[in-house]
């Protein structure tokens, strides 16, 4: 995407209020996101000097955090402007920031009530974007045998530190030697990507699986359906089996990092005609415009 730059030398992270060189950013070994992936997490985009969605990205990350019995030692509104003073610190006009909440230090036990202070990490760094070939060819993913954790046992909806579900079906998918990793819900109904939403466009109509499915309700797949809303295109939440996916019109993956993305094939079935869909390039071209005309600005 380009555009961003970088101060001399190097980037400036944010821990818990100081900003501090890159090699000088570190956290101890008894922090409990490292012992026991004890935290919560957002991954934002600034597109343009402009932050995407800052504040929905802000309420997911207080309502993670809610959710664990984590209290973040911080506003809203404070958290907002650290985001924004990372992001000037270090120069930014398009970036990828990534915001840590962890328990903080503790001992060798789980006991969370032993950590007294959470620790704030906030990174912001050039966005590592996607081949530009994945988004004019589309990609190709494969139902992963992983399923998605169980919302009775750890809640997809809480973005905490645990990613190894997502983790282990990123790994299926690479060592397929494919893209992308589809996971379906313990019931084996389709829940998400490694890392995005999913959708299918079927007879013209949108559908994502439901977010009571178990799934992190996407903040990318929102926009998605604010934008079907505007183009008068029928969405809906609908449970999806694997054969509904075999069998759509089109298929894309949401999210922060992915944006927009076209799946062309999946399980070795071409989707449609095996190219990107016209919808879902209308989507994309629509959702490329929104991220440089609206936003938080940093400046
Ligand atoms: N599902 C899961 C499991 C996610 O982690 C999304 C959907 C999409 O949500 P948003 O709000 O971004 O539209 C996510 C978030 C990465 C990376 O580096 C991607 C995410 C999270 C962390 C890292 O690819 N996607």
């Amino acid at each position: 995407m380009g555009g961003q730059s970088e101060k001399e030398g190097e980037l400036l992270i944010y821990i818990n209020g100081a900003l501090v060189p890159k090699s000088e950013a570190k956290i101890s070994v008894f922090d409990h996101g490292l012992l026991y992936g004890d935290g919560v997490f957002e991954g934002i985009r600034a597109y343009g000097g402009k932050v995407f969605r800052l504040e929905e990205h802000i309420d997911r990350l207080y309502e993670s955090a809610h959710c664990i019995w984590l209290k973040i030692p911080m506003t809203k509104e404070e958290m907002q402007q650290a985001i924004l003073q990372t992001l000037r610190a270090n120069c930014f006009k398009d970036a990828y920031i990534r915001v840590v909440v962890t328990r903080g230090v503790g001992d060798l036990g789980l006991d969370p009530w032993r950590c007294s202070n959470p620790s704030v990490i906030i990174i912001a760094d050039r966005i590592e974007v996607f081949p530009s070939e994945f988004y004019e060819r589309g990609i190709e993913a494969i139902i992963v045998s992983t399923r998605r954790n169980s919302p009775q046992a750890l809640n997809p909806a809480i973005k905490s530190l645990n990613y190894l579900n997502n983790i282990f079906a990123k790994i299926e998918a690479k060592v397929a030697g494919k893209q992308e990793a589809i996971m379906l819900t313990i019931d084996g109904y389709v829940a998400e990507g490694s890392g995005e939403n999913i959708f299918i466009v079927k007879n013209g109509c949108l559908h994502t699986p439901p977010a009571y499915m178990g799934i992190l309700r996407g903040i990318t797949r929102g926009v998605v359906m604010e934008l079907a809303c505007r183009f008068n295109i029928p969405a809906y939440e609908t449970v999806l089996t694997a054969r509904d996916l075999y069998t759509a019109d089109e298929c894309f993956l949401t999210g922060t990092g992915a944006e927009i993305v076209p799946i062309v094939a999946i399980d070795g079935r071409p989707i449609g005609d095996g190219k990107p869909g016209r919808i879902t390039r209308q989507l994309m071209e629509a959702f490329r415009e929104l991220t440089l005309n609206e936003g938080t600005p940093i400046y």
